[in-house]
């Protein structure tokens, strides 16, 4: 890691052996004194945390820890190639156009569920209106109602499941699909790893509530 004054705090994400129980995560502080705890995960054994530069030499060589790196920033992408995977694979799997209730024009959680962990979505957007958004959670702002402040996420969101209502040309692959919208990227498309994490720890956490089936990530490290 790169020098850093001894009172400074640096944000990073500690990658540990044992899930992080509360009990655990005291008697690393008790080790190395107590430090801000930002996340902690199920789906990864690990915490977001800022520390200074001697708690993270102290845990750096403790057993119970397994790395720790920086709390890299993560951007929006411009191509959006990564996506297509998901969607073809939506397709082959599922089949069809994403609608699995027997209502290609409501949504439900039986519907193709697609998390679209990115900047949010707009609800107003023609092809993405009418229900289609069954769920949302934001890391950045904790707004309680869907929304969009950079435009990113709403155009993945209709590349996936776009109803073509605007223009039939840009219909979605799966356009019977649902979406579950969760804001990690604030409005000039840009987050930290570990808020990237929470967003796909809710997903995950919450798959059974929402049926969703695919988690969309459209972003990079830089
Ligand atoms: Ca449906
Ligand atoms: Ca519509
Ligand atoms: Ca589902």
């Amino acid at each position: 890691m790169a020098s850093h004054a001894e009172d400074s705090l640096v944000d990073v994400i500690v990658l540990l052996k044992k899930t992080p129980s509360e009990p655990f995560l005291r008697s690393l502080q008790s080790k190395v004194g107590s430090f801000r705890i930002k996340s902690q995960w199920t789906i990864v054994s690990g915490i977001a945390a800022s520390l200074t530069p001697a708690q993270i030499r102290a845990l750096s060589l403790m057993d119970d820890v397994i790395q720790i790196e920086y709390d890299a920033p993560v951007y929006a992408c411009l191509n959006t190639a990564t996506y297509w995977y998901g969607i073809q694979k939506a397709r082959t799997d599922f089949g069809l156009d994403g609608d699995r209730d027997g209502s290609p024009t409501t949504y439900s959680k039986d519907d193709i569920v697609i998390a679209i962990i990115d900047t949010g979505i707009d609800p107003n957007h023609v092809d993405l209106d009418g229900g289609k958004i069954i769920g949302w959670k934001d890391f950045v702002n904790g707004k309680t109602t869907p929304y969009d402040d950079n435009g990113h996420g709403t155009h993945c969101a209709s590349i996936a499941t776009g109803t073509g209502e605007g223009n039939s040309n840009y219909k979605g692959v799966a356009p019977g699909a649902a979406l579950v919208g969760v804001k990690v990227l604030d409005s000039s498309g840009s987050g930290s790893l570990s808020t990237v994490t929470d967003g796909i720890n809710w997903a995950v956490t919450n798959k059974n509530v929402y049926g969703i089936e695919i988690l969309s990530l459209s972003l990079g490290t830089s």
